[in-house]
């Protein structure tokens, strides 16, 4: 407690707001155990105080979902879900789960939420596993006429387990921008289903209804699942409801990267897959700036299977996440996160707008979300040359795919940029214009170097020096302009780090 006391005496005739100080009780109380580890927390703030967060999946939380997640609640083993544990004790987290589940289904308008899966990954897994025991497992047990798998024959039990890992499921290419998670060969989801894939339009870059429909008709999979990590477009939910219902298809959608525009309302109609999809996964810490974690949001028809996510596939949640997200779900029902998911939007438009603007090559030539998505392949440079020049530079972003990408998931051909993190710090216009500015100008001062064999390396670049120092400076200027975690005082950090 030195050092809190120290800072406490240090302070003295300035008013310290709770979460400051609940923030520095809490890092001393690291400090004094490890202060190597203390270090690095504080590390990270400097970091993302001082580089410009354009990564379209992050984002940051507020100090009350922080607090939320680094405490005692994290003691408690709580299998099972409110009502239905395997530990005694469980009433308090009974009641912090409810809330959390209560508020989510007030917020998206949600039949039913299962509020604990600790990632996107998780989430889908629970949904995967709803969908087969619901639509395989359960029919085939009704035709034994029997209601638990401990009872089954082995030989009954084998042709359930074969039947249920031989389903089809159709989801977006990982090259057009769909997740690893959607049946990529080198994810779990790729033995669990047979998995087949969509592309976006070589032409438009944008999905092709058409096509899909005849894809769906071809292959007539169990699970047809919408989502993605990189496409910029609005996607039609009710059509997909129609070309789902076509082929008798469950409709899964993982909305992880643009749930925090559905909660906000600046995704509504069909935009929203909420009313559409038979089943919704997510994360919490995109767009929807909660902690990190996951959740799956259902039909009723749903609800039971979802909620015995456990023992199925998953051991005890995570109380403290759980509080956490019900803090950023009734944080999310504000008419203050209404005009930051618009104001999300705004800025992705304006970002795109201001750098098609400089020549810069933008999938679809602009968004409709709160990404925006550059290929770099006319500039002779790889994506991960030009996320290291920009990072060097003082903006941190990461490289992706483009569509049909001829240079691998590695090297890649694209940059992926989004706008949450920006518009949490309070960015508009002005910076988004600026920070386009600084990229095209990084990005046309960045060239390959030559390897031994005088091909253009994938890997290495030369970025101007002049260039450089400049865009330095500009970033600076914005981060110094818009600080992150203001509540947190910096003269603080010394007492950890030297920055
Ligand atoms: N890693 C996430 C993203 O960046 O989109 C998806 O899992």
């Amino acid at each position: 407690m030195e050092i809190l006391k120290d800072y406490l005496a240090s302070t003295q005739g300035k008013a310290l707001n709770a979460e400051m100080l609940t923030f520095t009780a809490n890092l001393d109380q690291v400090a004094k155990k490890n202060p190597e580890v203390a270090k690095r927390i504080v590390k990270e703030l400097v970091d993302q105080r001082s580089n410009l967060k354009l990564i379209a999946s992050e984002n940051f939380c507020s100090l009350g979902v922080q607090s939320a997640m680094g405490n005692l609640l994290t003691d408690k083993y709580a299998e099972g879900f409110p009502g239905n544990r395997f530990y005694a004790g469980c009433e308090n987290v009974d009641d912090l789960e409810s809330m959390a589940i209560n508020e989510a289904k007030e917020l998206f308008g949600a039949e039913h939420a299962f509020v604990q899966p600790h990632s996107g990954a998780d989430a889908n897994l629970v949904a995967f596993w709803a969908i087969l025991r619901k639509k395989i497992q359960l029919p085939m047990m009704e035709k034994l006429n029997q209601t638990n798998l401990l009872n089954l024959s082995k030989a009954e039990w084998d042709e359930i387990r074969q039947k249920m890992g031989n389903q089809k499921m159709l989801g977006m290419d990982l090259f057009s921008g769909g997740h690893l998670t959607h049946g990529y060969r080198h994810n779990a989801s790729a033995q669990m289903f047979d998995s087949y894939f969509y592309n976006v339009s070589k032409e438009t870059g944008r999905l092709d209804y058409e096509a899909l429909r005849k894809q769906l008709h071809e292959i007539k999979p169990l699970v047809f699942l919408i989502g993605f990590s990189a496409y910029t477009r609005n996607v039609d939910f009710a059509e997909m409801r129609k070309l789902a219902d076509e082929v008798g298809a469950v409709l899964m959608v993982d909305m992880a990267h643009f749930a925090g525009l559905v909660a906000g309302g600046a995704m509504t109609g069909n935009a929203n897959p909420i009313p559409f999809a038979d089943i919704v996964t997510t994360t919490t810490h995109k767009t929807l700036r909660g902690p990190r974690g996951g959740m799956v949001l259902c039909k009723q028809e749903y609800a039971e299977y979802v909620d015995k996510a456990c023992p199925h596939i998953m051991g005890g949640p995570l109380p403290h996440i759980m509080a956490a997200k019900a803090i950023a779900f009734e944080e999310a029902r504000s008419p203050e996160f209404k005009t930051y998911a618009k104001n999300i939007v705004e800025n992705a438009s304006n970002l795109a707008a201001a750098l098609v603007e400089r020549d810069i090559n933008i999938l679809t030539g602009g968004t409709d979300n709160h990404m925006v998505i550059i290929n770099v392949s006319g500039l002779n440079l790889t994506g991960r040359q030009a996320e290291n020049a920009l990072r060097e530079c003082g903006m941190t972003l990461n490289r992706n795919t483009v569509p049909f990408d001829t240079n691998g998931p590695w090297y890649t051909s694209g940059l992926r940029i989004g706008t949450p993190a920006t518009t949490t710090l309070g960015m508009g216009k002005a910076e988004m214009v600026e920070i386009a500015d600084i990229m095209a100008s990084v990005l046309k001062n960045t060239t390959p170097t030559k390897t031994k064999k005088g091909e253009l390396s994938k890997a290495n670049y030369k970025l101007d020096e002049g260039v450089k120092a400049d865009s330095i400076k500009r970033v600076k200027a914005l981060m110094d302009k818009f600080v992150l975690y203001p509540e947190i005082d910096a003269d603080f950090f010394a007492k950890y780090f030297t920055v």
